[in-house]
């Protein structure tokens, strides 16, 4: 046992710690707000302090930190997708996910399983090569395995050829990985605020100020605050927030921007091509541990993995209809009853310990956007619906060179929000968890 914790155990006395410096009063200016206080946010505040020096930096969140998607999320880390340009990006961010816990000297629980996306007819073990192909040409450790090869990946899964949808075979990916996810919130936060910048909580953004199509601050339920570049990454509320920016100023193509948000928002119409769904999870109660690698069945609409602490933790396919609720229902408990039965039947006594959901914005290519708007100084990251929290490392570093550059580094540069105007979408469907 460390000596540390005997030491900390044994006087009678104990103080709890809150290994976050106070953040202050808020100022009326900084160089730079960050509007968002998820891993995104926080990870691009400690980068931007880490990497560029800046440090006159606020980040503002309407809850708390980490409160939001960063919560919520199942924290599926993996590379394997179907673009080049996805692949290398989510490739980067898993080298920087290695290196963290290190780096903040503090576990995030970092633990590489294995991904295993079954194939239950031709077309999805096609799509399973496809995508086997484009990883090995960029270097990225992804093979289709058949029945053999699955039964000793994961013993417990069912295999049986009888089944109404059986498993023909899968994609093993063996980077894939999860993480806790408010460790790797606390983290950044606790590194970027060590380094300077201030994490004001319960601090809502109301509207984005603007002169002569440069932003020049922002309004919050705590007063105004000037400063001359924004960064938004609010994940579920992108077209909310991105409207305050000013109408279609957010860049969207006039006709790609689909549906004014529930409620408005102070700009208006939303500039951005994103619908915003619902995702709901679960966990089971803690199992001992008998689940390595993450399995994911896109054509059952079904994901789980076994989180650190045993429990399954499980997810289906977005609610069917665009909502800003973060409610959980039976309907989807029911929804994933039966094809994780069917996956793993042995299952069916456990039982379910708490079910959540979070919102996730959706693009029509099912990629992110990040990068530059129209409003000089205003900088996005949104478009993360179901798919962001592996990305928290590289995008918060990638944006970080963005906001203090004013350029966007060709990592992301192919995520620019202008790529619907111009045709350039970039199609991830087929490699998103399950069938969103
Ligand atoms: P968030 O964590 O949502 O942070 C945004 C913050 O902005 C929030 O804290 C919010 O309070 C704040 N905010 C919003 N509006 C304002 C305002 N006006 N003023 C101030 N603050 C504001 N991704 C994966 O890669 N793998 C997975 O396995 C995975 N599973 C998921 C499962 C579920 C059920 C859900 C819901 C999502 C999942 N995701 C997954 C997606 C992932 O959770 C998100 O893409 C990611 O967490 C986005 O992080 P973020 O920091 O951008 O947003
Ligand atoms: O991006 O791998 C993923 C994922 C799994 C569940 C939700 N998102």
């Amino acid at each position: 046992m460390p000596l540390g914790l005997i030491k900390y155990g044994l006087p009678g006395k104990r103080r709890a710690r809150n290994p976050l410096p106070s953040a202050g009063r808020l100022k009326p200016r900084y160089d730079v707000v960050i509007v968002g206080a998820g891993g995104h946010g926080l990870a691009a505040a400690y980068y931007l302090a880490r990497d560029h020096g800046i440090t006159d930096v606020a980040v503002l969140d309407k809850g708390w930190l980490g409160g939001g998607n960063t919560a919520r999320n199942t924290t599926i880390i993996r590379s394997n997708y179907l673009t080049p340009e996805g692949v290398r990006f989510y490739d980067e961010s898993i080298r920087l996910f290695r290196g963290l816990s290190g780096e903040f000297d503090f576990n995030i629980l970092y633990s590489e399983r294995g991904h295993l996306t079954l194939a239950h007819t031709d077309a999805a073990l096609r799509t399973m090569r496809w995508r086997a192909e484009v990883n090995k040409h960029l270097g990225v450790d992804s093979e289709v395995v058949d029945l053999d090869g699955l039964a000793q990946l994961c013993p417990p899964l069912n295999l049986d050829r009888g089944e109404r949808f059986p498993v023909l075979g899968a994609l093993h990916h063996k980077p894939g990985a999860i993480a806790r996810h408010d460790a790797v919130a606390w983290g950044y936060a606790i590194a970027a605020a060590q380094r300077g910048v201030e994490i004001h909580q319960r601090t809502e953004v109301t509207g984005i100020l603007t002169d002569k199509g440069r932003v020049t601050g922002v309004a919050t339920t705590r007063g105004r605050i000037a400063c001359g570049r924004v960064l938004q990454a609010v994940a579920g509320t992108s077209p909310l927030l991105a409207a305050m920016a000013g109408g279609r100023a957010g860049g969207g193509p006039r006709g790609a921007g689909p549906e004014r948000p529930p409620g408005g928002g102070a700009g208006g119409a939303s500039p951005l091509p994103i619908r915003t769904v619902p995702l709901q999870a679960c966990v089971t109660e803690p199992l001992k541990p008998f689940l390595d690698p993450i399995v994911v069945s896109g054509s059952l609409h079904v994901y789980v993995s076994q989180s650190a602490r045993g429990e399954l933790v499980m997810g289906g396919p977005t609610d069917p209809y665009e909502l800003y609720a973060q409610r959980s229902t039976l309907e989807f408990k029911e929804g994933l009853a039966a094809p994780m039965l069917a996956l793993f039947p042995f299952l069916a006594e456990v039982r379910v310990l708490r079910q959540w959901a979070g919102l996730a914005d959706m693009t029509p290519d099912f990629s992110p956007i990040m990068g530059l708007t129209p409003v000089r100084g205003y900088y996005i990251d949104a478009g993360w619906g179901t798919w962001g929290f592996k990305a928290t490392p590289v995008c918060g570093k990638r944006m970080a060179e963005t906001v203090a550059t004013g350029q966007a580094p060709a990592l992301i540069e192919p995520f620019a929000l202008e790529r619907f105007a111009a045709f350039r979408q970039l199609g991830e469907r087929g490699a998103a968890s399950v069938g969103h």
